[in-house]
């Protein structure tokens, strides 16, 4: 392998990625890491130079999706241009991960968070943003996503000890295997429970609320303050969220992180595995209901019902999991019926053009 290898293992390729790559493109176009995404534009990295980078038409035109179009993160096939100040992307190479979350408001739509993610770590402040619901609604995000979460709980200067472990017990209650790491962002020794999970070569997402101090955290890993984070004081605790925007930063101990600007409200998108994943107790219940096709809302013989009634599952977790069920039921199948109606409309454009040129 190449010098060039070299510098994109530094930025997370692999033998995964390498194996997707098809046969015989290597001799027109190099590889490289989508590391921001602009309004039109990218920046792209091969590891030594990041770069401005623009869609190929081919590939704007034959996209029909969000997921269609690079994310942060993504591997691409490109050439660059005048002496690597520019580059045009070709190719979208195949994802190992995706992370994606419905668009805010009543759109049913998608937005890609980030691609090729291989931890992502959820955080909660420990004094004011804990919550068992809003942390589900996040592994499912991550687990659809195929994404290994782990918890940080941030703040933990703010505690005691004591209401610490609480919380931390907390979580294992529900989900025993599920990582989570208190640390705080002033305090070194707390810092490097989280920098000691951390390798180099593998890719890190940021994830959680506004506030909760992702990009302080960031900071402190980068080891310089060159990203901007926000004084929150409890009046304007709901104000402006301080990140904008999502890029891949390259610390020096060689790992890879994104930071994400807080979500205020987290959708998900049809998310069959996700759910699954999440609430796996409630999977294993499911079996033994009665009908195979058991919505667990009202049906004879489920299982699932059952153990609500006998305490063996919590009811706040069960009514988590049958909202993201409807809702992403929903999402589905709105979307579904907006894509059946914008292509049925780029037919009837279609059919006016020819009719329009036919007459000239
Ligand atoms: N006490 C305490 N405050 C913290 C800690 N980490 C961050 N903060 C403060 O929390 C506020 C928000 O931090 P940010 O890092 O900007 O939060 P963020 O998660 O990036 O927020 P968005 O970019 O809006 O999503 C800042 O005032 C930080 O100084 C911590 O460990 N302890
Ligand atoms: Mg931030
Ligand atoms: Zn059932």
């Amino acid at each position: 392998m190449n010098n060039i290898s070299n510098n994109l293992e530094s930025i997370g390729f692999g033998k995964w990625f390498q194996d997707k790559i098809p046969h015989g493109v290597l001799d027109q176009f190099d590889i490289a890491r989508v590391v921001a995404v602009h309004k039109d534009s990218y920046t792209i990295s091969n590891g030594e130079v990041d770069v401005l980078a623009e869609l190929i038409g081919k590939l704007i035109f034959s996209a029909s999706s969000p997921v269609d179009y690079p994310a942060v993160g993504d591997w691409v096939l490109a050439n660059f241009y005048d002496e690597n100040t520019f580059a045009i992307i070709h190719q979208i190479l195949p994802r190992k991960s995706l992370l994606k979350r419905k668009t805010p408001g009543k759109k049913v739509d998608f937005q890609l968070i980030a691609a090729n993610i291989d931890f992502a770590f959820i955080v909660q402040s420990l004094n004011e943003n804990f919550n068992l619901r809003r942390l589900e609604r996040y592994l499912v995000m991550v687990n659809d996503g195929k994404i290994q979460p782990i918890v940080l709980l941030s703040k933990s200067d703010l505690l005691d000890h004591e209401a610490i472990t609480g919380i931390t017990e907390e979580i294992h209650k529900i989900m025993p295997d599920l990582q989570v790491i208190p640390f705080s962002n002033q305090n070194e020794s707390y810092l490097d429970n989280v920098k000691r999970i951390m390798q180099a070569g593998l890719t890190y997402c940021l994830l959680g609320s506004s506030g909760v101090g992702k990009t302080t955290l960031t900071n402190n890993l980068i080891g310089k303050s060159k990203y901007i984070t926000k004084t929150v004081s409890k009046k304007e605790s709901k104000g402006r969220h301080a990140t904008t925007h999502r890029q891949l930063i390259k610390l020096d101990f060689g790992a890879l992180v994104v930071d994400t600007p807080g979500m205020r409200e987290l959708g998900n998108f049809s998310v069959a595995t996700g759910l699954g994943e999440t609430f796996s107790e409630i999977t294993e219940f499911s079996e033994k209901c009665q009908f195979n096709d058991c919505t667990h809302v009202n049906e004879k013989g489920c299982a699932v019902l059952k153990a609500v009634e006998d305490g063996q599952l919590s009811a706040e977790r069960y009514q988590n999991y049958i909202k993201m069920n409807k809702e992403s039921t929903f999402n589905e199948m709105s979307y579904l019926e907006k894509r059946k109606k914008d292509k049925q409309f780029g037919k009837f454009i279609k059919t006016v053009m020819k009719h329009k040129n036919s007459q000239r």
